[in-house]
């Protein structure tokens, strides 16, 4: 009995050695402690023992059953701390470690200035109204009074579709739409992108940005006395309250009469440099009053309506306002170029 379980420890320590794997561990627990076990064996048969001998041989079993039991705790211990360690490497973080810098995006310049400018109208009761870029002949000249020969309506300068479409060479399609669906009064802007067949250069892009707008009302309530005020509001909103403006005769086939709009130059404040070329002024947009032909066109009848209309270049207002030189830089996507413009505080307190 004494040999039977001297051999059983030896055998069960030699299987828990220090490399033993927890399955092992586990298959001698069963085998030797487990009930039925070889342990629990020897103590079954402890009766055949001669009595003399029996205490000493119980002292052996419970000492073999202590010994083994320390020796499987004392693995399972160590495989505990070795998988703890093992964790502990593998997650290890360092949590004084500066934290990845998610770069923020930002508004396009040209979207800042878009905004800040529609703010501006918004605020003196203007709607705002985008409409399509792909448009017919008659939003995009006929309904504006452009005669059948005028030179925009070349291929030359006007990008034209299969089917007979074209890309709008301005805005003015929004505002023809709203007045053909439409009664006055009405107060609108449509601002959207216009398309001209030039070369991309310092001054031109055949992609743009313009604002169109227009108010009509019962004739008489809406005079030139009104587009002046609109549009000085604007300038002085959008150049600063210290700009001076002046309105100075032109021509559109859309409007009669008609008027461009000149601001102090900002860069030399009137003294003469080269962006003014030494006038002191420059030209910010056109407008007029809308000509009769156009209303009927719309289907309104010039006796009865009236109201003025204009339309401006957003890369030209962001050239000047933004005092870049070169409109090429607003399409090249730099982000060097375009990070300078935070959006500007004037959008907010105008
Ligand atoms: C310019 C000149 C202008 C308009 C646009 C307009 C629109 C309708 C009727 C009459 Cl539907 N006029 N638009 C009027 C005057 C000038 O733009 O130099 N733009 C950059």
């Amino acid at each position: 009995m004494r040999e039977q379980l001297e051999a059983l420890r030896a055998a069960a320590l030699a299987e828990l050695g220090d490399r033993a794997s927890a399955e092992q561990i586990e298959a001698v627990r069963v085998r030797v402690l487990g009930r039925g076990g070889e342990l629990t064996e020897v103590m079954r048969r402890m009766r055949e023992v001669p009595a003399a001998e029996r205490p000493a041989i119980g002292q052996l079993v419970n000492q073999v059953k202590r010994e083994i039991e320390s020796r499987l705790e004392a693995l399972q211990e160590r495989q505990r701390a070795a998988a703890l360690a093992r964790s502990l490497g593998e997650a290890r973080l360092d949590v004084t470690l500066p934290g990845a810098r998610i770069p923020r995006g930002r508004l396009h310049p040209l979207t800042l200035v878009m905004e800040q400018m529609l703010d501006i109208f918004a605020s003196m009761g203007f709607e705002v109204a985008a409409t399509q870029d792909v448009e017919d002949d008659f939003h995009n000249f006929e309904a504006l009074n452009f005669p059948p020969d005028h030179p925009a309506r070349e291929m030359q300068d006007t990008f034209f579709l299969p089917g007979g479409m074209l890309l709008r060479t301005h805005t003015s399609n929004g505002q023809i739409r709203v007045m053909q669906h439409r009664k006055p009064p009405l107060a609108v802007v449509c601002p959207g992108n216009c398309y001209r067949r030039d070369e991309l250069s310092v001054r031109a892009s055949p992609m743009f940005g313009q604002i169109e707008g227009f108010m009509v009302d019962r004739a008489g309530r809406v005079t030139m006395a009104h587009l002046k005020g609109v549009l000085s509001e604007f300038a002085r909103a959008f150049y600063g309250p210290q700009t001076a403006v002046r309105f100075r005769a032109s021509f559109f086939p859309f409007t009669e009469p008609s008027a461009e709009l000149d601001i102090s130059c900002l860069l030399c404040a009137g003294a003469g440099c080269r962006v003014c070329k030494q006038s002191g002024w420059t030209e910010i947009l056109g407008s007029g009053m809308i000509h009769p032909n156009v209303l009927r066109k719309v289907g309104y009848d010039p006796a009865e309506y009236q109201g003025f209309a204009f339309g401006m270049g957003v890369e030209r207002q962001a050239l000047l306002k933004l005092g870049v030189d070169d409109m090429r830089l607003f399409f090249e996507n730099d982000l060097r170029f375009l990070g300078q413009f935070p959006s500007f505080a004037a959008r907010s307190a105008s």
